[in-house]
């Protein structure tokens, strides 16, 4: 795989193509919701699909020419369902055209609801997404959203609060599901909750899928009556996302999605999912799951001997949320300082955080791509050490200068994409 025709005609992208190819070789990528795609992944976006138009679904489209479309997209469907089977079940159904995570949130609200109607869903500062119900976004502006959080106690999801607000507000849809949560959630107790109230209970596993799938985290069939997920975090496949669900929400969420939200699906994408889907029904992505949640288990144990404040203590997943408060930095410096040695994270509110969004008070720090990269507990630890060290040498030159080249040995020695030619 290589650059030939853009660096001949357009010397500008492929420069800037290559630098970020070089950045992520040499550096260590650890923002919790990225990974490293497989090169057949990688084939199957850059295919001449992607200048194909099939609008509708497969034996239904709009346009001409779709008999490889639809084989295509019944694959990424099947698989979908069969990568997403719990107890010998395969899901029911599967829509594999989201483009996005958002997207696929805002189809299955769409489909479930009605503007104006209540839901609930996880406050963005707790560690949910903007997409389930924040006010600034469209989820919270066309329904009206209520918002639980974790208890302050142990910063566990409170479903004492969850049952409280169900039975207050009467949602017609529950969402869970977190983009900076370090537990195992709960599907059963906020399936529970839902039944009490006749929610729809909608679980986004973005995050988690990949851990999902391969039975290292509790499964939300049969708990949630919808799944929404992104396909590109730990589930490793292409840019975009999917909306799985039981057989009676099927024909509300597919049109919901197209002609709903969507007009044409991207039919490069959509290979590139069932490309990903398969991968992940392999054996070894069992292996490659549980090293994400060892390997972040790993990075807990060294930031916690060092004294760092980590959100519930520790983590059940990819990722580790650690309040860098109480060294007497923000979150904000903190990512800075990271990238400046190479290593890549994401500033994060902690919960019940009492400062700004934009320079909050902790870092998310995720496994997904360096675990990609064939990391295990041993090199994690190393890194561990390497952000301690830059956190609490922020101003040291010598320290920053010796951590970002031994950052740079150690990416070395675990080449992201070794069959990508620059
Ligand atoms: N951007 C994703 C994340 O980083 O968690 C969610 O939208």
């Amino acid at each position: 795989m290589n650059l030939q025709f853009l660096r001949h005609s357009d010397a500008e992208i492929a420069k800037f193509v290559e630098q970020e190819v070089v950045r992520q070789e040499d550096g260590l990528e650890m923002i919790a919701s990225e990974n490293i795609a497989s090169p057949e992944v990688l084939e199957a976006l850059g295919t001449p699909l992607t200048d194909k138009y099939s609008e509708g679904y497969p034996g239904r489209r709009y346009y001409s020419g779709n008999i490889f479309i639809d084989r295509i997209e019944l694959l990424a469907i099947e698989r979908a369902k069969k990568l997403f089977a719990y107890d010998g079940h395969n899901a029911a159904h599967a829509n594999v055209q989201s483009h996005s995570g958002s997207d696929a949130n805002l189809a299955a609200y769409l489909a479930l609801m009605n503007p104006g109607d209540t839901f609930l869903g996880m406050r963005l500062t707790a560690g949910g997404h903007l997409t389930h119900g924040h006010k600034v976004s469209a989820t919270g502006r066309i329904f009206r959203a209520v918002q639980y959080g974790v208890r302050r106690s142990d910063e566990r999801i409170d479903y004492d609060e969850v049952r409280y607000l169900a039975h207050t507000h009467k949602p017609k849809v529950i969402i869970c599901g977190a983009t900076a949560y370090p537990r195992i959630i709960d599907f059963a107790s906020f399936a529970a909750i839902a039944r009490e109230v006749q929610a729809v209970l909608v679980a986004d596993l973005s995050h988690i899928a990949g851990l999902v799938v391969a039975g290292v985290h509790p499964h939300a069939f049969p708990y949630a009556d919808v799944i929404t997920t992104t396909t590109h975090k730990t589930l490793r496949g292409p840019r975009g996302a999917m909306i799985l669900c039981k057989a009676q929400y099927a024909q509300a969420i597919d049109k919901s999605v197209m002609p709903g939200l969507q007009g044409g699906p991207l039919d490069h994408v959509i290979a590139a999912k069932a490309v990903a889907f398969g991968q992940a029904m392999q054996p070894a992505f069992r292996d490659y799951a549980r090293q994400i949640v060892q390997n972040a288990q790993a990075l807990a144990r060294v930031f916690a001997s060092a004294g760092l404040r980590l959100v519930t203590g520790g983590t059940d997943n990819h990722l580790v949320l650690v309040d860098v408060t109480p060294l007497g930095i923000s979150g904000k410096i903190a990512e800075q300082a990271l990238e400046q040695v190479g290593i890549f994270v994401n500033k994060n509110t902690v919960p019940f955080d009492t400062r700004k969004p934009m320079d909050p008070s902790g870092i998310r720090v995720g496994t997904p791509a360096l675990t990609s990269r064939g990391m295990k507990e041993d090199a994690l630890e190393r890194v561990a050490e390497f952000i301690v060290r830059v956190l609490k040498h922020l101003h040291d030159a010598a320290v920053l200068e010796s951590v970002s080249s031994e950052v740079r040995a150690l990416a070395k020695r675990y080449p992201a994409r070794p069959w990508f030619h620059l």
